[in-house]
């Protein structure tokens, strides 16, 4: 492919419904960055865009949980968001929002254009709808159990303990969690994506490569193919959901376009919003065949980005494809899932306030650890020790000894060149060498292998501290001036390149060197080449780095134990935490107000005959014994209960049982597993107490 003229370059819109944590960093936003920053170092036209993804269930169930409406959600994570990616040094050039009225305007547009194309299919059918709301249900709003694994707190458009993807009509027993009763079926229209039309064109563009430029990774393609393999369906574009981007159609009131239509869009508003911003026009970068496009995602949106999308811009006509989707895998946490919900994840923004002044040590983890090819893991213990053994022990030490030497013996400004150096078989292998780990570094960031650049780095700033070790200038001092400060030159030129290195991995370190060489401009001339001027002032030496302790440490692992701790605590009780059993219809307080609560106390207990599951019971109302027949034979053994106090429903009118005749009804609790609880009141109350 040709150089291409300009980079439009995308990492996944967060969605504003809780603040970001590190696996977040690892997979969309830090490979974006490095990638931009590498670019923009290049000299290139590079727009790096993101913004917030403020539409969907995911909000206004957010918005439930907190007991607030959409707006004060996207509003409160939008803020806490954009500050954590500024406050890591993500260098975006916009990070817009998908609420602005710029970005409802854009996909609208799009949305008509492709209606009037007639890509879309109209399609009725039936969704699951909750009478006491009046409403649609998202999937996420229905739970019920799942049909794979039987858990009884699957979503309905994914099972989170088994994985499997469903839709709300596979669970078993659906429960709207609104109002927690079982949902009705009703009639409603939708627009369709018919992705099965773009089925042959996708294989093509995607498995056979026709028309794409760069190779796609791996674990992209496979999760491409299977999806492809499987066949594509047609795909509803539209939602019954008063949250959202209004489909623009008349008759089309109540409804939205779904989230994923109009998230990827987002992209787009939000180079509008910038070019705006700039007085720069957006459209080359998404219209013209010399532009690159490369969407930086995690796995889980591989489908929308590498079919969906392409097939939302290949129908709109006017638009490029993407160049590549450098998809990343999933990070883990101490060897378990990343998550927010579940209390197991490092946010940015606490490890920001936490760890002040060490933003780039978690890039540097975080790039090291990066879950390129598959799913990778971040441990404390393995933070501190990259820390420790790495940035401080290695590339600190080594900017740090050059500084000093240089203060020392060349008094803070910069030696010239020894000539005679240059014919140094040791001096020349160096040279050869860092050639060598900078084309690797090079070729390594375009093709989205930055754990390989970032080695590469190390083993640059490794080099320098080799050739100390083997010139020794703080012996060589005694015996040959010209040439300690010919070796502390090289030393000073391969700390400034290293400046320049380390800026897309570590910018905050970048600037602290380029500042101590008095540099605010950023070096220009190739790696390699001689970027210091004779007798410049350098700056006060420094400590990059600073080593990190067990205790720090002992202190995040104690804080993981703890949530894994009560954990396992809540799974020892095995009581969920919703438990999904639908409430009955409403009734008024007419109706509750008939029913007559006592309490009561169990005299005797006895097996009822013939009936394995029944008890009878005698039980003392204070003003009279009754005899009540209670099915609890399987969980209670009579003579186990005598003197139990318990609540009854002394105005139930009698039954008969097996042969006796039941008067009343004992009130019991049923746990998620089936089992029962006396149900009574606390305190000395006496038998015959009303209760209401
Ligand atoms: N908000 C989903 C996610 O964070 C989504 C990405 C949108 S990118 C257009 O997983
Ligand atoms: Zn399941």
């Amino acid at each position: 492919m040709q150089e291409p003229k300009r980079y439009l370059i995308t990492s996944a819109l967060p969605y504003a419904n809780g603040p970001l944590h590190i696996g977040h960093i690892a997979g969309a936003y830090l490979p974006a960055d490095i990638y931009v920053r590498y670019l923009r170092r290049m000299g290139k036209d590079v727009v790096f865009i993101c913004g917030s993804d403020e539409h969907g269930a995911a909000i206004t169930i957010q918005a439930k949980k907190e007991q607030t409406t959409p707006e004060a959600i996207i509003n409160k994570y939008h803020a806490i968001i954009g500050k954590a990616f500024q406050d890591l040094g993500i260098s975006f050039d916009i990070y817009h929002r998908t609420s602005s009225p710029i970005h409802h305007e854009t996909s609208q547009a799009f949305f008509v254009q492709l209606y009037e194309k007639g890509v879309f299919e109209e399609r009725e059918s039936e969704q699951y709808y909750d009478e006491a709301y009046s409403q649609f249900l998202a999937d996420r709003y229905i739970m019920g159990t799942c049909p794979v694994c039987a858990n009884p707190q699957a979503y309905g458009d994914q099972c989170e303990k088994c994985g499997t993807s469903l839709s709300p009509t596979d669970l078993i027993n659906p429960v709207s969690t609104l109002s927690m009763q079982a949902p009705v079926k009703r009639k409603t229209k939708h627009w369709y994506l018919p992705l099965n039309n773009f089925q042959t064109w996708l294989e093509q563009w995607i498995i056979a490569g026709e028309g794409r430029t760069e190779d796609w990774k791996k674990n992209v393609l496979g999760q491409c193919a299977s999806w492809l393999k499987e066949g594509l369906h047609p795909r509803a574009i539209t939602r019954d959901l008063d949250w959202g981007v209004k489909v623009p159609l008349p008759g089309a009131e109540g409804k939205v376009l779904y989230v994923w239509l109009d998230a990827p869009i987002g992209y787009i508003s939000a180079t509008k919003q910038w070019a705006m911003d700039h007085g720069k026009d957006w459209k080359p970068y998404w219209q013209d065949a010399d532009s690159k496009l490369v969407h930086f995602i995690g796995k889980d949106n591989i489908v929308f980005h590498c079919l969906i999308f392409p097939c939302i811009l290949k129908s709109h006509g006017e638009y490029i494809l993407p160049t590549n989707v450098p998809a990343n895998e999933f990070m883990n946490l101490e060897g378990d899932k990343m998550s927010t919900s579940r209390n197991w994840s490092v946010q940015v923004h606490t490890y920001l306030e936490e760890f002040p002044g060490k933003e780039d040590v978690l890039r540097y983890v975080l790039c090291a650890n990066m879950p390129e090819t598959k799913d990778s893991e971040f441990t404390w213990k393995d933070f501190q020790a990259r820390n420790n053994n790495e940035l401080v022990a290695i590339f600190g030490n080594y900017a740090n000894r050059v500084m000093v030497l240089t203060q020392k013996f060349a008094a803070g400004r910069v030696p010239a060149f020894d000539k005679a150096l240059d014919s140094d078989k040791l001096v020349a292998d160096y040279r050869a060498q860092i050639d060598q780990l900078y084309a690797v570094y090079q070729q390594s960031i375009l093709a989205y292998r930055f754990r390989d650049a970032l080695m590469a780095f190390m083993d640059i700033v490794r080099l320098g501290n080799k050739l100390l070790t083997d010139f020794e200038p703080w012996k060589l001092i005694k015996t040959d001036e010209p040439k300690t400060l010919g070796i502390l030159r090289i030393c000073l030129e391969s700390l400034a390149d290293i400046a320049v290195l380390c800026e897309p991995f570590m910018p905050f370190s970048a600037q602290r060197l380029l500042g101590y060489f008095g540099a605010d401009a950023a070096f220009t001339g190739a790696i390699g080449e001689q970027k210091l001027v004779e007798g410049a002032n350098l700056g006060e030496p420094f400590y990059l780095f600073e080593k990190i302790e067990d205790a720090v440490i002992q202190t995040k692992l104690d804080a993981l134990e703890a949530v894994r701790l009560s954990r396992n605590q809540v799974a020892e009780q095995s009581k969920p935490v919703v438990v999904l059993t639908p409430v009955k219809p409403e009734i008024t307080y007419d109706d509750f107000a008939k029913l007559d609560l006592r309490n009561g106390v169990i005299l005797a207990a006895e097996a009822v005959k013939g009936a394995d599951k029944l008890l009878k019971l005698t039980v003392d109302l204070g003003f009279e014994q009754r005899t009540i027949v209670s099915g609890i034979a399987l969980h209670f053994a009579p003579q186990d209960i005598v003197g139990k106090k318990v609540v009854v429903l002394a105005n139930l009118a009698p039954r008969k049982m097996r042969g006796v005749e039941s008067n009343g009804m004992i009130l019991m609790a049923e746990q998620a597993d089936g089992s029962l609880q006396f149900v009574a009141a606390e305190g000395d109350g006496a038998p015959g107490d009303s209760i209401s």
